[in-house]
């Protein structure tokens, strides 16, 4: 390794080249968001999801230091396996690179590197946002401020349910990031179809989000993020009772085992999925997929839109 730039994929330095539609995935949900061995099995899907909708997929992380956007099965799957991978944030990157180690990247690096590398959509399940315990702990996401200052199409839906939604809203407009339902007016819950806030604006095709991509590089006066918030379909949500229960317990055991800091995300995740069976685990594997699609959808429509 000569330098620590970024490197891209066989089949991402071939999309970039012909100008065709990229997006661009996060590798923390391989990593630190879903048990193993379901880990694996639907990165997998993600990407041959964005491939059946017309784009490329580029899965972003860390090996051996090398940043890389579009990571092959191989790098993908050592990423789901391997002991000791570093959930990294922004902040972390350099970090990380120095120290040779291996990492999934967060919202926050992704959207980062992913606009560094000229990707403008990006799929994920849910955002970072405050935690409830926030006005005492001060712990935000860093995603959040990093959408602030990067220009691409977050898709995703909302952010989840463990997090302080109506916070997590009220600071996306002090920082200046646009929030819009896809086909809603309602901010989505992730496991749950309606987060219970509502959100100003609404944009209803591909082709709508794809105008937004243009007007904000057009007006080029540095807006950051669009956030699209994709939510289920009702019959496709946790049953909310069974999530409120689940919550509910999951911020027990935090407090009791004094979960605080990067732990909290990873914890309350594993503990929905394994105190619902799995049922969480299926939900959060089908907003993942839906996701993509659409972004793969946007992707195709902001790529061969007219100029
Ligand atoms: N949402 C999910 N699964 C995840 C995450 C979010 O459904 O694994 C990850 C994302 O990578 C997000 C991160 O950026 O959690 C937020 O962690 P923190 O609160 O520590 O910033
Ligand atoms: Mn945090």
């Amino acid at each position: 390794m000569t330098d620590f730039a970024i490197r891209y994929g066989e089949q991402v330095t071939r999309a970039r080249r012909d100008g065709r539609p990229v997006v661009a995935l996060e590798s923390t949900i391989i990593s630190h968001g879903l048990p193993h061995p379901d880990n694996l099995r639907v990165a997998r899907e993600i990407e041959q999801t964005v491939r059946d909708n017309g784009a490329v997929p580029a899965t972003i992380g860390m090996i051996g230091g090398e940043l890389i956007v579009g990571l092959d099965d191989d790098q993908v799957q050592h990423l789901a396996l391997a002991e000791g991978v570093a959930k990294l944030s922004v902040r972390d990157l350099a970090v990380a690179a120095a120290r040779r180690a291996d990492g999934a990247t967060t919202v926050a690096a992704t959207s980062a590197v992913a606009a560094a590398a000229e990707i403008g959509v990006f799929a994920t399940g849910g955002l970072g946002g405050v935690h409830r315990e926030a006005s005492v702990t001060f712990d935000e996401s860093a995603d959040l401020v990093t959408l602030a200052r990067t220009p691409i199409v977050v898709v995703c839906a909302g952010v989840k349910s463990i997090l302080d939604v109506g916070a997590t809203l009220e600071r996306l407009e002090t920082l200046g990031v646009a929030v819009a339902g896809y086909r809603t007016h309602r901010f989505p819950g992730f496991f749950v179809t309606d987060g219970g806030f509502d959100i100003d604006w609404r944009l209803d095709s591909p082709g709508q989000v794809a105008d937004v991509i243009r007007a904000r590089a057009d007006q080029a006066v540095g807006a950051g993020a669009l956030i699209l918030a994709n939510p289920l379909p009702a019959d496709e949500q946790l049953d909310p009772a069974l999530h409120d229960r689940t919550l509910a317990e999951g911020l027990e055991l935090l407090a009791r085992d004094h979960i605080t800091g990067k732990a909290v995300t990873p914890f309350l995740l594993s503990h929905f999925h394994e105190s619902t069976e799995g049922r969480s685990l299926a939900v959060n594997v089908r907003i993942i997929l839906r996701n993509a699609a659409l972004a793969a959808e946007i992707a195709v429509a902001s790529t061969s839109a007219p100029v």
